[in-house]
């Protein structure tokens, strides 16, 4: 890498107010944002995304999956891209950090190459991706544009049908633009993500960077415990056929199985919801939101058929029916290690410190690498807060990370 580039840094004040814009959009209060997929404020902060990359004189693009992102070009018409980003959508009542960072610093690092007139092998490309955070389907965009999205992934996702087809409407896409997003293999050179850890391990070992080893799968599921509606005042306890029951015998045996059986993996049971749901009736029917994790895809399986299994005792042992509806997966993947060793080397240049870390959180980057060298590094999250209006990392930590960004980018863009 020319010597010249190891002296450039991004301009802090300039990002941090990209950063403090983009935060106002959807801001909840505790300073969190409220952006889910499509909502009216994820909508507004894409509005906001494009303005401020036309004002900055960047090619705007939109696929068809959505995917909104600035591109630069090298010049060549025949290199490839190197994607940097993440996602501006977040969790219902979410951080201000979680995805914003990644994709704030992304422009961050075209508009410092840029300006410094740098000249690569490889086009940049800023990316937001579509739904990475699954109130629809989850890392929606990045699979669409790695070409896996299938039109079954459309037809029964975990955030409801009927949700993702509206929202999809507001957004202006069809199935048929979703699936036209595919990009190939030899038009990418890469992708890089700068996120927030959302843990507390950076933290603990008072380290500035993570440099990301692997990222964990994700299956997820809605389990239907069904009984019977019935008077909740004349009805015995023993001729009960309690829906609740199940699931919440469910949902405490899943803990303990995975706790004593699968100890690096994790499941959650994020939502239940009751029908008809009301003080005085013995609840009919239970619906619960189960998601479980876990680093290796053959643990996948055992972890599957064990929580299945235990799914159906609970429903038996209190008279229900049990529905299971399999609501997608995302494979656990590996980050590439000429990546890996290009934030390295960024750090060292930079004198910060850095860490191998597996992820615990889904990303985008697991779309995306079986189609092109992938890589994340993550940044001190304070006490581990995230998904939270509590989600919080020190500005200097985000300037860190996207210096890192920038460095490894110039590396591995004109290798
Ligand atoms: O859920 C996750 O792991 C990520 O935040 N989408
Ligand atoms: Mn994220
Ligand atoms: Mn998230």
């Amino acid at each position: 890498m020319p010597q010249a580039f190891s002296s450039l840094r991004i301009n802090p004040d300039r990002m941090l107010d990209s950063f403090t814009q983009l935060a106002a959009i959807g801001a909840t209060a505790g300073g969190g944002v409220d952006r889910p997929t499509f909502s009216e404020a994820h909508l507004a902060a894409r509005r906001w995304f494009r303005e401020h990359i036309e004002q900055n004189g960047f090619e705007f693009r939109a696929d068809g999956a959505g995917n909104h992102s600035a591109f630069l070009s090298c010049g060549d018409s025949s290199a490839p891209t190197l994607i940097l980003g993440s996602h501006l959508d977040s969790v219902p009542n979410g951080g201000r950090f979680d995805g914003a960072l990644g994709v704030i610093a992304a422009l961050e690092v075209l508009k410092t190459v840029r300006e410094n007139r740098i000249s690569l092998n490889v086009n940049l490309e800023a990316m937001d991706f579509t739904d990475e955070e699954g109130t629809l389907v989850g890392l929606l965009g990045s699979a669409a544009l790695a070409g896996h999205l299938r039109l079954e992934n459309l037809q029964n996702p975990r955030g409801g049908q009927e949700r993702l087809v509206e929202g999809m409407k507001r957004a202006g896409l069809s199935d048929e633009s979703m699936l036209s997003a595919a990009r190939t293999k030899e038009s990418l050179a890469g992708y890089l993500e700068l996120h927030i850890e959302q843990g507390k391990r950076l933290e603990r070992a008072g380290v500035n960077i993570g440099i990301v080893t692997a990222i964990v799968g994700i299956w997820s599921y809605r389990l239907s415990f069904i009984g019977k509606a019935d008077h909740a005042g004349t009805t015995t306890m023993e001729d009960r056929r309690d829906a609740s029951l199940g699931a919440g015998a469910f949902t405490l045996a899943a803990r303990e199985l995975v706790m004593r059986d699968f100890s690096n993996c994790v499941v959650n049971v994020g939502k239940m919801e009751f029908a008809p749901g009301a003080f005085n009736i013995v609840p009919a029917r239970v619906d619960v939101s189960l998601e479980f994790r876990s680093p290796d895809e053959d643990e996948f399986n055992r972890l599957d058929k064990a929580l299945l299994e235990l799914a159906a005792r609970e429903s038996s042992r209190f008279g229900l029916e049990l529905k299971m509806e399999f609501l997608g997966r995302h494979s656990p993947s590996l980050m590439d290690d000429k990546v890996r060793a290009a934030f390295a080397a960024a750090c060292d240049d930079l004198g910060l410190s850095h860490m191998p870390l597996s992820s615990g959180a889904g990303h985008d980057g697991q779309s995306l690498a079986d189609l092109c060298p992938v890589g994340m590094i993550f940044v001190p999250s304070v006490d581990g807060a995230s998904h939270s209006p509590r989600e919080f990392t020190k500005w200097e930590d985000c300037v860190n990370g996207a210096n890192v960004l920038l460095q490894a980018a110039l590396r591995l863009g004109s290798g």
